[in-house]
């Protein structure tokens, strides 16, 4: 916790490698301008040891949304004016330089407090080597990224088509409001060009690997409603500061079973582990490790965590809404 004009200095080993990032944490209710509303946040990438990845040149892509407002007088639905990629608008800032026949590792945060995002490269398409951070076990080639709020991605792109290009969001409205950025090859000139991505459904096990995930020693059901008493979630029928502590064997293999049982798509995070999908939206997969899940409405995930890190650990909606507003939990480990 850093209190207003206060200093704090930690030290730590940085692990996993990855692309990581950092962000304010703080609880923001109805109050729209702190927490991930605001832009206290930034990328954080940990070098690996060695780096068999291969690639010409880095490009950080940080989404953000800004200016949120109530959508409704019930003050239930945050919405947004203007939209960023490292904090500027579509147009307004530098053009990615590249030039043909390069590799271009993109890494990409969505910093959004609420919104989920879909981004597309006219002319590219995108080899997604990494997931929050941890390499995938299947490279996959996709015309479309998508990512929930908190959510990473590390795509190479093969830059085999000049031109002056829009690296942006699919919505036609986020983008007129900034959600994009221009990709300009070296001697090309006009406007950027945008063009519609083929019709593409996001899917966490074409990244999978073949074998099935090791059976668990002990599951967790966790079912996500809509709350009570004023509360808008809630966790196996509690909102919190009420929700149970999830208790985690130690040393086990934990299998948290996400039942959303609500008609609103919950991107779940888990502080200080690595969870491992082993069964997204009735597909069984192994070998897809994240920190973020996206559970969609009406679906049931699953994910292993391996109880090697005791201590709290903080359990969540990283939609800021639904986290501020009873999706939230503990988990610690057995004694
Ligand atoms: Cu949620």
């Amino acid at each position: 916790m850093v209190q207003g004009r206060d200093r704090r200095r930690y030290s730590f080993t940085p692990q996993p490698s990855g692309t990581r990032w950092y962000h304010t944490h703080a609880m923001a209710g109805h109050n729209l301008r702190i927490g991930t509303y605001s832009g206290q946040f930034g990328m954080v990438v940990v070098a690996p040891r060695s780096d068999p990845a291969r690639y010409d040149l880095e490009v950080p892509i940080l989404l953000h949304a800004w200016e949120p407002y109530f959508d409704s007088d019930m003050r239930m639905d945050v919405a947004f004016a203007l939209y960023s990629v490292n904090g500027k608008m579509l147009g307004a800032g530098e053009p990615v330089r590249v030039r043909r026949a390069q590799r271009v590792l993109f890494r990409v945060v969505n910093a959004s407090a609420t919104l989920g995002h879909r981004l597309a490269l006219p002319g590219h398409s995108f080899t997604v080597a990494a997931l929050d951070g941890n390499p995938v076990s299947t490279v996959q080639k996709v015309p479309v990224l998508q990512l929930s709020p908190g959510e990473r991605v590390d795509a190479i792109v093969e830059m085999t088509n000049p031109g002056v290009w829009i690296l942006g969001e699919e919505d036609d409205a986020q983008r007129a409001a900034g959600a994009g950025i221009v990709i300009e090859y070296a001697g090309a000139r006009g406007r950027p060009q945008w063009s519609p991505p083929p019709k593409h459904v996001w899917d966490y096990s074409v990244f999978g690997a073949t074998q099935p995930a090791a059976d668990p020693d002990v599951r967790h059901p966790l079912v996500i409603e809509p709350g009570k008493d004023g509360n808008l979630w809630a966790i196996n029928g509690k909102s919190y500061p009420q929700t149970d502590p999830v208790i985690l064997r130690r040393g086990g293999r934990n299998r948290l079973i996400f039942d959303n049982r609500s008609s609103m798509d919950h991107p779940v995070h888990l502080h200080r582990h690595t969870m491992e999908i082993v069964r997204w939206a009735g597909k069984p997969l192994s070998g897809v490790r994240k920190d973020v899940i996206l559970v969609p409405a009406h679906q049931t995930v699953e994910a292993d965590v391996v109880a090697s890190n005791p201590g709290l650990s903080l359990f969540h909606c990283h939609q800021q809404f639904h986290m501020d507003f009873g999706f939230m939990a503990l988990m610690r480990y057995s004694s």
